[in-house]
């Protein structure tokens, strides 16, 4: 992954964008944390924002910042989503990384404005990394065959310090689907959502709006 200052610079830019009185989607994964960490600094300098978590993580890290929290299903608008990616090719993203992607789609799809927040590590001329899939655990297997049908390859997420496998924050699996160059990635977004099973995939195709890509030194933004 990429340097800390670049994730920090990435974050803190995008930050920039909340203003007084915004409903915010505060991302998963250690870039967007940057973001949140930055949003609970103007909190305290006095702005108003409320925030909707996309994970248990976010959540968490938003209550440490003291973020003014409001749940999804309470808000009608979501001004701006701050969130990270795995890999950015052409506008599209990968995520998923930390198997929070069905509840950040649904923030950063409905949100005003969704901006990305990346190091360089994550920009690519084409999507090829492996397309994080969330799968009720009884369909692991039929998944599976699916994925492989569409020229893919799964392996079921297991966990680092537990036996057995990730389990999602809505008690779903996670199957990690190796696809090499995914040149068609609305096409192939597609096939997985028409899955049987499947509860959401990691592809995000056409969803952002700006990538925020930090560097050591400053950021570049994409307007997309
Ligand atoms: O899980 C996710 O979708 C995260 O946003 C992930 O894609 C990025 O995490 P990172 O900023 O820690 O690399």
């Amino acid at each position: 992954g990429g340097s800390d200052a670049a994730k920090r610079n990435a974050g803190e830019s995008a930050a920039d964008l909340v203003t007084d009185g915004m409903v915010v989607g505060l991302g998963t994964g250690s870039t967007a944390a940057y973001a949140i960490r930055a949003i609970g600094r103007a909190v305290d300098a006095g702005l108003d924002v409320h925030g909707v978590p996309t994970s248990f993580a976010s959540r968490e890290l938003a209550r440490e910042a003291e973020i003014p929290l409001v749940a999804l299903d309470d808000v009608e608008t979501i001004d701006l989503a701050i969130d990270g990616a795995d890999q950015v090719a052409d506008g599209h993203l990968i995520k998923g990384g930390g198997a929070a992607h069905a509840r950040e789609k649904i923030v950063d799809t409905a949100a005003d404005r969704f901006v990305v927040v990346a190091d360089p590590s994550k920009e690519a001329e084409t999507l090829d990394r492996s397309v994080p899939v969330e799968v009720l655990p009884a369909a692991r297997q039929t998944v599976a065959s699916a994925v492989r049908s569409a020229g893919g390859d799964p392996t079921l997420r297991t966990a680092e310090r537990k036996d057995g496998p990730v389990v999602t924050d809505n008690g779903n699996l996670v199957v990690d689907c190796e696809f090499g160059l995914i040149d068609t990635p609305a096409a192939l977004a597609r096939t997985l959502s028409e899955t049987p099973g499947v509860v959401e995939h990691g592809l995000f195709v056409g969803v952002a709006d700006e990538v925020h890509v930090g560097r050591d030194e400053g950021v570049t933004v994409h307007e997309l």
